[in-house]
């Protein structure tokens, strides 16, 4: 090989490496390919500084290092762009699969309770700074203790199976209050008492927005020497005032139950308008919230109280009412049908 020879095919390689733009390689195996074509076994700089040795010593002495420099600018660009495409590569994996332990972990939706029990809770806990205790008793009861201890007659419309729900091969019921639970703490306690019994009762309803045949009821009992209807008064119109607050005005209509006399029905002054009658309260300005009354003696006599000495009024709340007020919820089924979108809206975070 001439010098001549030599020289061309050493600007040939030149300008195949400038072609080559080492730096703009787009991945690790590309890079690689130049590599290989140009300093591998028998690659274009590799067959270059081979050939050095055909050239005269002379040639060699000026040519070697010119060559030599070549390949070094070569490999110190495949290096660098070597550690620029690592360098990517790790940046990448970095973002999309390390775990970054220093982060905050996602907050796991947690639950909470059930609008229902969070109303029954806020009503049974006012009962309980008044000195009233907490009392349970069994869902499925007697006849004696939902109806007959309560003064409810034999052919009261409410022991109909159209409104009670009755066991098939059993004397017994589903309690369609928890008046049941007052009867059995009477039977197991002498007086003075003070008790509230909250729970499910069963009613043989038509269902509507309003009426629901599993609902949730707070009644509540005092039994003492001298106690009346002045003692009733006092104590719901506290509680609706601690419920509802203290500007809560309250009504009290005479009704009829056959477990009081005098039996009543209380309201209080409609808290969505300003008296003048909206649907919240049926356009009358007051929206009823419980029922109430003194005990009538025949319940007293029934569980073997001296009706003489002792007296005492009682009272009873619909939980699903009074949630539906404080809520502002229109259809009563909403509670029951368990959609997390309607729950959600009583979280104290919105998730
Ligand atoms: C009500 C209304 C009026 C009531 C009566 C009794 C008992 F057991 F003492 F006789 N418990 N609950 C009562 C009285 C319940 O609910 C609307």
């Amino acid at each position: 090989m001439t010098r001549a020879d030599w020289e061309k095919s050493y600007a040939r390689t030149e300008s195949a490496l400038g072609q080559a733009k080492i730096e703009a390689a787009p991945d690790l195996p590309r890079l690689e390919e130049v590599r290989v074509r140009f300093t591998g076994r028998k690659g274009e700089l590799t067959e270059l500084l081979k050939s050095l040795k055909d050239l005269s010593i002379e040639d060699r002495r000026e040519l070697g290092p010119k060559a030599q420099g070549l390949k070094a600018s070569f490999d110190a660009a495949v290096a660098a762009r070597k550690t620029a495409l690592e360098d990517q590569g790790d940046a990448v994996s970095l973002s999309d699969d390390a775990i970054d332990l220093t982060l905050p972990s996602l907050r796991a939706p947690r639950g909470r309770l059930h609008p229902l029990t969070t109303t029954l809770h806020e009503i049974a806990r006012i009962f309980q700074l008044m000195g009233y205790s907490w009392a349970e008793g069994p869902h499925v009861e007697d006849e004696r203790h939902n109806f007959t201890a309560l003064n409810i007659p034999e052919d009261h419309p409410a022991r109909d199976s159209h409104d009670t729900f009755y066991l098939r091969d059993l004397p017994l019921l589903l309690r369609t209050h928890t008046s049941t639970v007052q009867i059995r703490t009477m039977e197991s306690q002498r007086p003075p008492l003070r008790v509230v019994c909250p729970g499910r009762v069963f009613r043989h309803e038509q269902l509507d927005a309003t009426h629901s045949a599993v609902f949730l009821q707070v009644e509540g009992l005092v039994v003492d020497e001298g106690v009346g209807l002045a003692d009733l008064k006092g104590h719901l119109q506290t509680f609706l005032q601690k419920l509802l607050g203290a500007a809560t005005k309250t009504r009290f209509r005479p009704s009829y139950f056959p477990f009081t006399e005098p039996s009543t029905e209380v309201d209080v002054k409609c808290f969505f308008c300003p008296g003048t009658g909206c649907p919240s309260c049926k356009r009358t300005g007051w929206i009823e919230i419980l029922g109430a009354g003194v005990v009538n003696p025949a319940v007293l006599k029934s569980v073997g109280y001296d009706e003489r000495k002792w007296s005492g009024f009682a009272f009873g709340i619909g939980v699903e009412r009074v949630a539906m007020l404080l809520h502002g919820v229109r259809d009563l089924r909403d509670f029951y049908t368990n959609d997390i979108r309607f729950l959600k809206q009583f979280d104290e975070s919105l998730l």
